[in-house]
């Protein structure tokens, strides 16, 4: 399903885009995202948990099952990670024709410090069979999605989920989740896109045949058309994004900078597969690029990097900025976004209209 982007946002996207806000971009400021600030992705319903009688059931291809209360997780050695997490649409709606779906444009990230249970300690206390294949991950939430009824799942092979750092998250910059961000546990697997981060999370099960869920097998897949199969969409590409400078005009939100003096422009970059080795500037929509400086402040791999960048205007009047960011695996943002039926992986250039007084 998709729509030209001159037809109008329909009622269904606006109720989808005001349950599920994004990160308002001037809070790239801060290197951690206060909560509130953080973005959301709630497929169907947030649902109300009970603390008290919440359990993790661990089980499936194992040797020995696992039902853990909360008190028993938190009793258990934890570890603190920053993680940089994106929606795997965000950018959709700056596609053409758009995807019907949450209509994202830039902002669907966001930087938490994430403490839980590592993973991988839990793992392999309950002994996974030889033969396992994939983890799959349930959530408490249930809905419909293409007319298949399910509660939220996703998997990941048992390599990647005892290797990846993955953590069992119960508190999200040292306070207790937040009932949108998951509580009592969520799952967090640094360098994935979101939809992997399974929120609400009361099971974890081994499996022997690869798991074939709705979230995994029809969802999240980079395809051109429904009849291909197309490829899992996993980990995040290169972005970098820029703290609007300036101040905004109330209804386009396009900027206005005074002029005479240099700009300091600033924002973040991050990328799920290495580490950012570069990010570029341009005040001429892209036709040419200066190097900015780039800051690692937060330690964690999968944390975003800052970059600033002294900008002299050369006169007063409109221009369009942009930024591009570079990994340690050589990709780089593209100018164009490459077009996908689910509107995923849109890390094209952010263009950022100003003008200087
Ligand atoms: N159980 C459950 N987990 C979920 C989701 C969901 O709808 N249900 N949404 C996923 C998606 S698509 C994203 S992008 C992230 C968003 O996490 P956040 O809302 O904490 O930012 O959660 C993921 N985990
Ligand atoms: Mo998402």
């Amino acid at each position: 399903m998709s729509v030209s982007a001159d037809s109008g946002i329909s009622l269904e996207e606006l109720r989808l885009a005001a349950r599920n806000h994004a990160m308002p971009l001037e809070a790239l400021r801060w290197p951690i995202t206060p909560a509130g600030l953080h973005y959301l992705l709630i497929h169907y319903d947030v649902p109300l948990v009970e603390p008290a009688s919440f359990r993790l059931e661990v089980g499936g291809a194992v040797g020995q099952t696992l039902s853990l209360s909360l008190d028993e997780l938190r009793a258990r050695p934890s570890v603190e990670v920053a993680v940089t997490m994106e929606c795997a649409g965000n950018g959709r709606a700056l596609l053409e024709p758009r995807p019907i779906s949450q209509p994202w444009l830039t902002e669907a990230v966001g930087t938490a410090r994430w403490r839980g249970v590592p993973l991988a300690a839990l793992l392999d206390e309950v002994e996974p069979a030889a033969s396992a294949a994939d983890v799959v991950f349930g959530g408490l939430d249930r809905g419909v999605e293409a007319e298949v009824e399910q509660r939220y799942e996703r998997s990941l092979p048992l390599a990647e989920a005892r290797g990846a750092g993955c953590v069992l998250a119960y508190e999200m910059n040292s306070a207790p989740l937040l009932p949108q961000h998951g509580f009592p546990l969520r799952l967090v697997v640094p360098g994935w896109y979101g939809m992997t981060n399974v929120k609400w999370l009361s099971s974890i099960t081994v499996t022997e045949e690869p798991f074939a869920g709705y979230q995994v097998a029809h969802a999240y897949r980079f395809r051109r058309s429904e009849d291909e199969e197309g490829r899992p969409v996993t980990r995040m590409r290169p972005r970098s994004l820029m703290a609007p400078p300036g101040i905004p005009d109330f209804f386009t939100r396009d900027r206005v900078v005074a002029g005479g003096a240099p700009v300091v422009l600033e924002g973040r970059a991050w990328s799920g597969k290495a580490p950012i080795v570069r990010v570029e500037v341009s005040d001429d929509a892209g036709a040419s690029w200066a190097e900015a400086d780039l800051v690692h402040d937060l330690r964690d791999p999968f944390a975003w990097s800052g970059w600033s960048f002294r900008w002299e205007p050369a006169s007063p009047g409109p221009y369009t900025l942009c930024c591009r960011a570079t990994d340690a695996t050589g990709e780089a943002q593209p100018l164009e976004p490459e077009w996908n039926l689910g509107g995923y992986e849109n890390n094209a250039v952010q263009r950022v209209p100003v003008v200087v007084r």
